[in-house]
Order: structure tokens, then C-alpha cells, then sequence
């Protein structure tokens, strides 16, 4: 059990359970893991992504997780490295995405001791990761048995499994190599789930609402003839029971709404929140983005919802109601209308959209399993790596916040237009009660952080291409742009 075997078998076990994609940020301590999953890739069996900053490193895989559909392996080295996975961990444990965390560790023995680089890294992610720890005297073939096991759990659950691996000196070598290890590595597959069906009574006092993950609520909605609120993330949005300007219309029929039937996470507005709050509500359970009852009036839920019964269109006719538009509001159905494949920030834009966003097919992705503004870079960057050409609409503070994401060093080719909407700080606590509660100098100091950094400068530093945009037409031109590119849009109300 050296080092490099433990190292070896791990990584030939994940591969076996279906890991073909594997994210690597350098490191001493984790040298054996990373030879083993360079080996693999040499065989042309995975994929090998190198990042030099675990933050960005960690939401990369999680995006590349969420566009394949499949479980990414991280690997990290000793210390402080395992806590910036901790962002896309949250991320990933609140939205369902199967994570598998290879945290490289020190001999257990030498754990508080003041040894160098050594914490207590088993369990450090709490409730939001399962953990195992691998001892130095697991042999290679236990170790991977705990590999299939902790892939087994990141899919059933989902989300993300940690699997700490204690290595002692010498800390690699080159053999064995994971490809031979593959055929004989344990397979595990998870169980499929028994759906529970449940028959929702609708009637022309109900509507349909899709939050993250609620993409099946197209076909509840149609099937059943009611409205749909479908949130831009939820795939959803499509459709002829899909309505444009949503909450102009929840104002207007505020009144009659009485049921909601819920499929997802909804987490974009105030109205559609206050709807469910004050409706007889029905979820379909996600197993994704977990529990969702944040009022306490779920009547009833079932894994599989289907309409007992269809309502005549009058109902749905009076949802089609007519809304003048902003710029901000062209500016983002701009963007929607010229994407097949977009990653949307968590702040201000993506409110616009949910609120204006004609319905129309296209592949959305958005991590609003806790809507950080972190890491949104590295995500749509592992969107695209794992999908092809990508699109993502995002604050200027949250391209700002995950600058480092722009590092390209080393990473494969990709196709990426970085649309910023640039209001220059935080447009969207403009939204808040506090903006009208405190001086305007107190509330730019506190809230809106209006950032002066040259955009120009920052691409160039990370080499990417860029161009600013005062209007639509410089938009439609900057569209037509190839690789990674900073569309820097100016967004002035
Ligand atoms: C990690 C994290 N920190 C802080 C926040 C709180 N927050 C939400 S939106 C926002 C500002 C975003 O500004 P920008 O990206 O420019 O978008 P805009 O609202 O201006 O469109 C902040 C700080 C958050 N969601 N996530
Ligand atoms: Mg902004």
C-alpha cells in the first residue's frame, strides 16, 4: 500500500462508477492522486482539468457536473486548500450536485501536533458533505471499495461525498496505473427510486410555479391547461402556458390565486414567494434541492405530480397581460433570445429575466442552490468546457468577485461570451427597503460598492478578448465573437 497504489486504485475505482471527469489544483501532499488521474487521461479514459485556485477550481467541476449530468472528482492537498472548496460544496449540497472530494491528507498520527500543513480536515464541511477518511492502513482494495461507496453516496443523496486520503512518505511513484485497474475495480450503480404519483385537483384558482429543478412543471402546466411561472433557471420557461411579464401579472390576479402547485426551488421574487405563502400548496418532491415547505402550508407532495383534470383556457387567457419594457429589460431578453446555452449570475439580471424573459427553448443553468455571486466565472467556464459554446449574463461585482476564474492557465479550449450588464456596483439592493432607509452616501458606501476597476486591463491581464457595448446593435456584433470573450455592457438607468 504505497502511496501511489492507494492513489491509483481510488482513481481507477471512481472511473469504474462512472467518473470520467477529474479537477486538479497542485499541490504536494496530493501528487500521487494527481499522477494517477494524468495516467488515466494519457489511457483516454477522463478528463483532467488543471486550476491553480481551489475556489474557482471546485465551482468548475460543480459546472461541469451540472452540464454533463455525471460526478466530477476534486483533488486538493493538505490545509487550507480543502476549505475553498467550501463555496461550491454549499453550492452542491443545497442544489444536488455529486461532488466527490479528494482532500489530501497527512498521517493521522501527526494531526494536532503542530506538524506543518495538518488540520483537521475529516468532516470539515459539516452537514454539507458525507466524509470518509482513508487511514494508512487501508489496503488498496478497501480503499476502493470506500471509492465505489462514496460515489454511490454523491449520487443517491445527491450531493457532495468527501474521501480524505491520508498519504506518508514516499508520496508518489508511477505504478500501478489506474487503467489497469479499472476492469477489476468494484462497480456500483445507484438504486432506481420508486416514484410515488400524486393526483393534484386543479381549477381556474390555480397556477403552476417551476423554481430550479422544477422543469417538469411544463408538462404539469400543460397537461392541466393552467399558467406557468417558470423561473428562468428552471428549464421551464417554454411553452404556450409559460407567461412573459409574470409578476405584472401576479399583481393584476393577485386575488384569484387560491392553489399553487409547486415543482423545484422558486427563489427569485417577493410575489411569487408571497403567493405560495398564502396558497393551499402541492410540491413535487426534488431530490436535487431537497425540502421545500419554507411556510409551513404544504398540503400535499408526491415525487410525481399529474393534473386530475383540465381547466378551460379562459383562466390561462387572462394571464397574457402587456407590459412596457425598460432597457435594462431589452438588454437581458437581448441576451435570452440570442443564447441556446446560458449561465445566469445570481442578482439583478436574472430578476429582470424572471420577471420579462419571453418563453423560448434554451439550456439555462444558474447555482441557486444558496445564489452566491461567487464563483459564477468558473461555473459557466465548466459549462463550457463540458457542453460547447456558452453564454453567461452577469453583474459587473460578480465577475469582480470571481476574477480569479479568468486565470485560463492550462485549462482546455472553451467558448464562453461573459456578458457583463455593467451599472458599476450592486443594482440590486437599489431594490431594497434599506435604499430608502439611510443617506444615499451611506447606502453607495455600504451596499451598491460602485467598483471604478478597468475591465479592459483585467481581460487583458488573463487574455481574454473584450469589447464594450453602449447599445444593442454593438451587442448583436460582439455576439459574433469566437473563445473567451468579456462583453463589457453598459448598463445606464
Ligand atoms: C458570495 C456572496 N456574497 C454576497 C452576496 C450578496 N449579494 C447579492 S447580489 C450582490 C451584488 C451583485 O452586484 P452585481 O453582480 O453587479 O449585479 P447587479 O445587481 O448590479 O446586476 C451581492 C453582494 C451573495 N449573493 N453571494
Ligand atoms: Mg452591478
Amino acid at each position: 500500500m504505497t502511496s501511489q497504489s492507494i492513489a491509483a486504485h481510488v482513481v481507477a475505482s471512481l472511473h469504474a462508477s462512472g467518473v470520467t471527469d477529474f479537477l486538479l489544483s497542485p499541490g504536494s501532499r496530493s501528487q500521487a492522486l494527481a499522477i494517477a488521474a494524468h495516467q488515466l487521461e494519457e489511457a483516454g479514459l477522463a478528463r483532467l482539468t488543471v486550476r491553480l485556485d481551489e475556489r474557482s477550481m471546485a465551482f468548475t467541476g460543480l459546472g461541469i457536473s451540472v452540464a454533463s449530468k455525471k460526478p466530477v472528482a476534486l483533488i486538493v492537498t493538505s490545509g487550507t486548500a480543502v476549505a475553498n472548496l467550501y463555496p461550491a460544496v454549499m453550492e452542491a449540497h443545497h442544489s444536488g450536485v455529486p461532488l466527490i472530494l479528494l482532500t489530501a491528507d497527512r498521517p493521522a498520527r501527526l494531526r494536532n501536533k503542530g506538524a506543518n500543513q495538518t488540520t483537521n480536515q475529516v468532516g470539515v464541511f459539516g452537514f454539507a458533505a458525507t466524509s470518509f477518511d482513508v487511514g494508512l492502513e487501508t489496503s488498496d482494495s478497501s480503499a476502493a471499495e470506500i471509492a465505489a461507496q462514496a460515489v454511490l453516496t454523491a449520487l443517491s443523496k445527491p450531493g457532495p461525498v468527501q474521501l480524505n486520503i491520508q498519504f506518508d512518505l514516499p508520496l508518489s511513484g508511477t505504478k500501478p496505473n489506474p487503467k489497469d485497474l479499472v476492469s477489476s475495480s468494484p462497480k456500483t450503480q445507484p438504486q432506481t427510486r420508486k416514484l410515488i404519483e400524486l393526483a393534484v385537483p386543479v381549477d381556474n384558482h390555480t397556477v403552476v410555479i417551476a423554481g430550479a429543478g422544477g422543469h417538469r412543471a411544463r408538462e404539469f402546466a400543460e397537461a392541466a391547461g393552467l399558467p406557468l411561472l417558470a423561473e428562468p433557471s428552471s428549464g421551464a420557461r417554454q411553452g404556450g402556458n409559460a407567461i412573459q411579464f409574470t409578476l405584472e401579472a401576479i399583481e393584476k390576479l393577485r386575488e384569484s390565486i387560491r392553489k399553487v402547485v409547486v415543482f423545484g426551488k422558486p427563489t427569485l421574487s417577493r410575489s411569487v414567494q408571497r403567493i405560495i405563502s398564502e396558497s393551499s400548496v402541492y410540491v413535487e418532491n426534488s431530490f436535487d434541492y431537497g425540502e421545500f415547505d419554507p411556510y409551513d402550508n404544504v398540503i400535499a407532495r408526491g415525487d410525481y405530480l399529474i393534473p386530475d383534470g383540465k381547466v378551460d383556457s379562459a383562466w390561462l387567457a387572462q394571464w397574457q397581460v402587456e407590459l412596457e419594457v425598460t432597457p435594462r429589460c431589452e438588454f437581458t431578453n437581448f441576451v435570452w433570445e440570442h443564447s441556446e446555452r446560458l449561465v445566469l449570475g445570481a442578482s439583478d439580471l436574472i430578476r429582470v429575466l424572471d420577471a420579462t424573459a419571453k418563453p423560448r427553448q434554451l439550456e439555462v443553468y444558474s447555482n441557486r442552490g444558496l445564489s452566491g455571486i461567487d464563483g459564477t466565472v468558473s461555473t459557466a467556464i465548466g459549462v463550457a468546457i463540458a457542453k460547447g459554446p456558452t453564454v453567461a449574463l452577469i453583474g459587473d461585482l460578480t465577475l469582480l468577485h470571481d476574477a480569479s476564474g479568468l486565470n485560463k492557465t492550462d485549462l482546455p479550449e472553451f467558448e464562453l461570451k461573459l456578458i457583463v450588464g455593467n451599472d458599476k456596483g450592486g443594482h440590486i439592493f437599489t431594490r431594497l427597503e434599506v435604499a430608502n432607509e439611510i443617506e444615499p452616501a451611506v447606502f453607495d458606501r455600504l451596499f451598491k460598492t460602485a467598483q471604478s476597476v478597468d475591465l479592459a486591463k483585467l481581460a487583458q491581464a488573463y487574455g481574454w478578448k473584450y469589447v464594450v457595448c453602449e447599445n444593442l446593435d454593438e451587442l448583436k456584433r460582439a455576439m459574433t465573437l469566437r473563445g473567451a470573450v468579456i462583453i463589457d455592457y453598459q448598463l445606464v438607468d
